[in-house]
Formats: structure tokens, sequence, C-alpha cells
């Protein structure tokens, strides 16, 4: 397979991105999700290498393309029947050009290094975009918490801490949740960071309780800022989500929260899911009833149809056969496929934005920008949960802490700025309205001019 570099591309740029894209296909086999998402973002830069050449001559793509570090360890556990599990841990330390690694940690059995690689490549735009100090990162573990006790999942979170531990530091790599890591996990990984170094360093994790450093806002920030960064792009159109039809996927926090804000600015929610099914509920999701099964149960999305008559579970992958006007993908990658994005356009869909790190195809995003419809890219409308872990970070380094309006008031800046960023980056390159040509521009320009300063590192 090759790169190959958009129409805006002129062809010198295609002579210097196809050859670099053969070498890391060759150099890193196997990683099908890390193939993915470069060639997402090598397909779109051939403009700006047009117009900045030093960025080849410094090899800066070469250079981005490799993490400056990867740590893969065993991570030895006892269940609580007192047999013993070995899983195994990943950090992939990406990039610091911008400020400590920054990152989640996943714990899923799909997880595997080609996995957290395309997370922590993708992480390094994200980051940028929001214009906070923070490099980009991410890790995690093959370990599955599914139907897994607290004592287990603690005894987990301790032995992976034990290893990772030496290579974190609130200058250095910080942590945060992603899939299957929440603030549970949270709280046991801080607590054994702490009890290992002797340190109460707030900084090290972002996602904490409230009691102990963490910040007002962080668990909404995912959702509540893929939302905004939606009402951004309607606006932009001369619309907006009130009165819209959504369709949601997944159910998790990023899902939950995105469901919250887009009630919350009128619109209804008729889907949610999980890996066994989806939910249609054409009033409206009952978000008291969704929180009580996933957050305090734990539960399955079909409890939810159970629960409440007016809402029907279906088995299976079809949450985007159900029309909507707006489809927010928010639960893992690879959920929406081409024949999903020609369903969702033929029922009429007018926005899409990803909560989730890169759920849509590279089929179906083309599906959407061909039929015009507006899409975001999770690099940008996912960065609200990153972004508001380093407003988590900037509270903990001050031994501060804000209030909920306002903290919510500086995500809602922050989503702006990046829905601008992007908007005018593709306009000054040549791709009017292609969120992905100006997310992928705007946050390599920031990592590329940083590393070009900072020599050969
Ligand atoms: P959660 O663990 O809270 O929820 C994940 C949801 O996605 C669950 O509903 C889960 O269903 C579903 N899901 C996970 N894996 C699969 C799969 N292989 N097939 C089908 N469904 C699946 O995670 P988050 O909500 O935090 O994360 C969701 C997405 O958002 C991920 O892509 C993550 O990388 C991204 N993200 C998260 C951020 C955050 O701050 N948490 C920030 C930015 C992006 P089930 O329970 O059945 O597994
Ligand atoms: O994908 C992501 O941006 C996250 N999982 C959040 C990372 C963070 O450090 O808050």
């Amino acid at each position: 397979m090759t790169a190959t570099p958009d129409s805006a591309t002129p062809p010198a740029a295609h002579r210097v991105i196809e050859p670099l894209y053969a070498e890391i296909l060759r150099r890193n086999q196997g990683e099908k999700e890390f193939h993915q998402a470069v060639r997402e973002v090598l397909e779109t830069l051939g403009p700006v290498l047009a117009q900045r050449p030093e960025f080849v001559d410094a090899r800066i793509i070469e250079r981005i393309c490799e993490p400056e570090r990867q740590l893969i360890f065993r991570v030895p556990w006892s269940d609580d029947s007192g047999d013993i599990h070995v899983n195994r841990g990943f950090r992939v330390e990406f990039s610091s050009s911008l400020g400590p690694y920054k990152g989640g940690l996943r714990f899923h059995p799909s997880v595997n290094l080609g996995i957290v690689k395309f997370l922590g490549f993708e992480q390094i735009f994200k980051n940028a975009l929001t214009g906070m100090p923070i490099g980009g990162g991410k890790g995690g573990s093959d370990f599955d918490p599914k139907g897994r006790s607290d004592a287990e999942i603690m005894r987990f979170c301790q032995s992976f801490m034990t290893e990772l531990h030496r290579h974190l530091g609130e200058y250095t790599d910080v942590p945060a949740g992603d899939i299957g890591v929440g603030g549970r996990e949270i709280g046991y990984l801080f607590g054994q960071y702490k009890r290992i170094t002797n340190r109460y360093e707030s900084g090290v994790l972002t996602g904490k309780g409230l009691g102990w450093g963490g910040a007002l806002v962080r668990t909404e920030a995912t959702g509540y800022g893929c939302v905004m960064f939606t009402a951004e792009m309607l606006r932009s159109q001369g619309d907006s989500l009130d009165g819209r039809r959504i369709a949601v996927s997944g159910s998790g926090n990023v899902a939950i929260y995105a469901i919250e804000k887009a009630q919350q600015l009128g619109a209804t929610v008729v889907t949610c899911s999980d890996s066994d099914g989806y939910v249609v509920d054409e009033k409206g999701i009952d978000l008291a009833l969704l929180k009580e099964i996933k957050e305090a149960g734990r539960g399955r999305v079909s409890e939810y149809a159970e629960r409440r008559p007016e809402a029907r579970f279906v088995p299976g992958t079809g949450v985007w056969s159900v029309p909507c006007d707006v489809a927010l993908p928010c639960a893992t990658q690879n959920e929406l496929h081409e024949a999903d994005a020609l369903a969702l356009v033929r029922n009429g869909v007018k926005a899409v934005a990803e909560g989730a790190n890169m759920p849509t195809t590279p089929e179906a995003v083309r599906v959407f920008q061909e039929a015009g419809v507006a899409f975001a890219p999770g690099k940008a409308a996912n960065a609200g949960g990153v972004a508001t872990s380093a407003l988590e970070m900037q509270q903990n380094a001050s031994r501060d802490s804000w209030t909920f309006a306002h903290t919510e008031e500086r995500l809602a800046e922050i989503m702006r700025h990046i829905h601008d960023s992007c908007y005018t980056t593709a306009e000054r390159y040549g791709s009017p309205g292609n969120y992905v040509v100006g997310a992928n521009i705007a946050g390599f320009e920031l990592v590329a001019d940083a590393m070009l300063a900072q020599g050969l590192i």
C-alpha cells in the first residue's frame, strides 16, 4: 500500500512522502493501526512540505514517526483465587517537543504495540492543537478488566505502576485514562506511585479524584469538548445543534458526557452502544438511567432497554443504520465503516465528529468528504479531554482549584481555538472545509517548528 497524497499536494511532495511511507511500513511490520494513522497524516502534509522545504531537509517526518522511547514490560498479578496471570504493559513516549509526554492508558485485551503507537502518534498532533505545553505519549496493557473485582483491579494497577513509575514524573511523562481506565484505576495507580516514590507529586497523573488533586470538568471534558466542536462546525455553516437528532456509539466516559452536553444544547440523542449491541430510544436517552447502569453498576447497555420500555436493544454493530442529523462515534477505532457512512449519508447526516480515536475508517472518511458532510477528526474533536488534563496539571502546579464554570469556559475557549485553527489552516493550504487537512497541518507545524528550534534530537 502507498500513501497517496491528496490532490492539493504538489508532485515534488509526492516524491518525498511515498518512499517515506514505504520505509515506515517496512520498519513497523504488522502494526496496521499505526500504519493507518501515519498514512492519514502523511497524505495531507504535501502542501506544507512544499512551502516549508526546511522540514524535509531536517527529516522531520522520519523523526516524528519514530517514538523517542518505547517501553514494554511484564505485569504479573494474582487473582482473587490466588491464580497467577501475566500481562504485557506498554508506554510509548512519542514526542517531548512541546512538553512532557502526555496521553492516556488503555486496559483492553486488544491492546498491542501497534495500537499504542497509533494512539501515541495521534496524541502528538492533538496535544499540539490544544495550544497547551504537552508532548505526546500513550500506554496501556492487554489486561481485560471486565468481570474483575475491585481487589483484582487494584493488584493489577499496583503491579503495572511498580514498573512504570521509574519512567514517569510531572516534568517527564504524565498518563491519564482511556478505554478501561477511569477514576478508580487512576486512584490505585496514583497510590502506588506515591508509595514507591515517597512523593505527593499531584501532576504525575491526571483524571484524579476531586478530593485529592483532580480537576472539575476533567471527567466530562472529552464528551463535552466533542459536542462543543460539533456546535462550532455547525455554527460556521449557520446551523446549530438545537432540535437535532444525534446518534452516539459507545456508553463509556466519552459517550456519556457527549450525550449530556448534546442534551444541554437542545439535541435529542437517540442511540448509545457497547460491544454487545446498541440501544435505540426515540424519546431521547435517559441519561440518569444510563449513568446508573454504566458508571455505578458497570453494567451493559442491554440492561438499559430492559429497564426502559420506550427503548429497544439490538445486538451487533448496526448503530449507524439509525437515521440522524449528527453522528458521534465515541467507542473505539475503526467502528464506522464505508457501508455505515453510506447509510448515514443516505439518511441525511450533516456532521460527524470523532469522540473516539480514529473510529472512522479511511474509506468512510472519504464518503463523508465527498458527500459534503462536515467531518471532524478525533485529534481535533476529542482534544478537550487532554486539554482539561493540562488544566489539571496547571492547577496542581499552582496548588489551586478552579470552579466548574471557570474550567468549562476555559474548555470552551480551547475547543473554539482548535476549531478556528483547523478551519483557517485548511483554507490557507487550499482545502477549505477539510478539517482533516486543517488538524494535521496545524498540529504538525507546531511540533515541526519546535523540533527545528531544538536541534537534531
Ligand atoms: P470507556 O472504557 O469509558 O468506554 C469505552 C466504550 O467503548 C464502551 O462502551 C465499550 O464497550 C466500547 N468499546 C470499547 N472497545 C470496543 C470494541 N473493541 N468494540 C466495540 N465497543 C468497544 O472508554 P472512553 O469512553 O474513555 O474511550 C472511548 C474512546 O474515546 C476511545 O477511542 C478513547 O481512545 C477515546 N478518547 C478518550 C478520552 C478520555 O478522556 N477518556 C479522550 C480522548 C479520546 P464495552 O464495555 O462493551 O467494551
Ligand atoms: O486520547 C486521549 O486524548 C486521552 N485518552 C486523554 C489523554 C489525557 O492525557 O488526558
